[in-house]
């Protein structure tokens, strides 16, 4: 039996031991897994509480069992759920029990969810929103990913795909009357109409993007700076616990620590990395090169200094580039151990004054930190991409689009062509067309048992 066509089943909760795991089992044997294991099939998608038996008939575990019949389940196929007690032992003779049923394996990651997307349940979008809601760290992800998951982006490229569709049979109603030597404007013009409304309404939700697409991974900001400056003692600060050693020994820090952090539901990962300076000592040498090489990928660089010399272009230098050679990030000055008075309280513009050990500065430090994400994410509210796979298909329909504007004076054929193009993008996008290429690298992502 090809792997397609045999029931599937795994863990769907979380590890054990836990007090109760889900085990789902989805394909044409479920019925038949159901019955073998808990008696007579029970009310569909009611509750029911069963002792389990495996093939020999001992007793497995009291346990409530659901019956999901297709096509109106998850998956569209025939689904049975077991709700156990989530020990190892229970589950071991549990998933032992379902595998010694004919034409039933042990499903891949995402498997649930594939055959979901192959059985029309979900488009491609809506998928990968139910793999970024599982994954949500912050509450900004999850509602942008829940965003995702209710087909906000999947029902727009529906709608412009089937208007482009439209648009394109008038055009190709055009290219018959052409070969008549008759191409009549009034079916030209509205379809030009049409696509110049597209165009717009793609291109803006293109623009209004900032990088909502990152709000998966997550802002990067590295702290860097000279040895002993406090860099570790502000990662412990904005983590709130030790993550890092501190020590008055210059040079304590030589791996890159990283942590991650909910800044008023922006994911951010905070890298503490090993004080910049030249040295003889290998091991050192090679903690600075890593400093280095994570502070220029960073989007924000937080330059730790103490005392008030001119750090600005020192640091920039250190970094080994100047602040406009930073596209996308940025670099701040941040004046630490202000409880040693020195800058008399009053930093520079632009500057901030922490005292990394005793606490102050550092909500005003947070603060900022949260709008420059809440910047750098743009309006993630309204923002309907959240994959770089999303934004290139939407811009290559957009660039089509444009095209077929430019061309419907000199051929309707080229025009026509161009919507094809368009379509086909959305197509894409929709995982309508042609993606065998892409469900490998998207449904492997996913958890086993989703
Ligand atoms: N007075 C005072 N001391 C601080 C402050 N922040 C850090 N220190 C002290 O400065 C010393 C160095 O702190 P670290 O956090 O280890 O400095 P670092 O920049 O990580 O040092 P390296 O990892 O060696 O590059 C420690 O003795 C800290 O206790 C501060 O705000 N005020
Ligand atoms: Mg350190």
């Amino acid at each position: 039996m090809h792997p397609r066509d045999q029931t599937i089943f795994a863990l769907s909760s979380g590890r054990a031991p836990s007090a109760i795991a889900v085990v789902r089992v989805s394909g044409a044997q479920a019925g038949l897994v159901l019955t073998t294991l808990a008696g007579k099939l029970p009310v569909p998608r009611q509750a029911s509480r069963r002792l389990l038996r495996d093939g020999a008939g001992q007793p497995i575990d009291d346990a409530v069992v659901l019956w999901f019949p297709g096509p109106a389940s998850a998956t569209g196929e025939d689904i049975a759920e077991f709700h156990v007690h989530g020990g190892r032992a229970v589950l071991a003779a549990l998933l032992a029990a379902i595998s010694d049923i004919p034409n039933t394996r042990a499903a891949e990651p995402g498997e649930f969810t594939r055959r979901a997307f192959e059985n029309g349940k979900l488009d491609l979008t809506e998928a990968e929103g139910l793999d970024d809601l599982i994954h949500a760290d912050t509450d900004r992800q999850r509602r942008q990913a829940l965003r995702q998951l209710q087909g906000l982006l999947g029902d727009r490229a529906r709608d412009w795909r089937e208007r482009i569709i439209e648009a394109s049979a008038l055009i190709e109603a055009g290219i018959d009357f052409s070969d008549e030597g008759d191409v009549p404007a009034e079916l030209r013009a509205p379809a030009v109409k049409a696509i110049k409304a597209l165009h717009d309404e793609i291109t803006k939700v293109l623009a209004a993007q900032g990088h909502s697409e990152r709000l998966r991974d997550g802002l990067v900001v590295a702290i860097a700076g000279e040895p002993n400056v406090g860099k570790s003692t502000l990662m412990n600060q904005l983590a709130r616990r030790d993550v890092a050693i501190v020590s008055p020994h210059a040079g304590t820090t030589r791996d890159v620590i990283e942590v991650s952090l909910d800044l008023d539901g922006y994911p951010v990962t905070v890298i503490d990395t090993a004080g910049i300076r030249e040295t003889d000592d290998p091991v050192e040498q090679e903690g600075v090169r890593r400093a280095r090489a994570r502070a220029e990928d960073a989007d924000l660089v937080l330059w730790l200094a103490e005392g008030e010399g001119p750090v600005g272009p020192e640091a920039m230098r250190s970094l080994g580039k100047s602040e406009d050679h930073r596209p996308g990030g940025s670099v701040w000055i941040v004046r630490n151990k202000i409880d040693l008075g020195g800058a008399g309280g009053a930093e520079p513009a632009g500057e901030f004054g922490i005292s990394a050990s005793r606490g102050d500065g550092i909500p005003e430090l947070v603060d900022a930190l949260v709008k420059f994400a809440a910047n750098f994410f743009g309006t993630t509210e309204g923002a309907l991409v959240t994959r770089a796979r999303q934004r290139d298909l939407l811009r290559q329909a957009s660039d089509s689009l444009r095209r077929s504007l430019d061309l419907v004076e000199e051929g309707e054929e080229l025009a026509a062509e161009e919507l094809r193009a368009a379509a086909y993008a959305l197509g894409r996008l929709l995982g309508r067309v042609d993606v065998e290429d892409v469900l490998g690298a998207i449904f492997q992502k996913f958890c086993i048992g989703k």
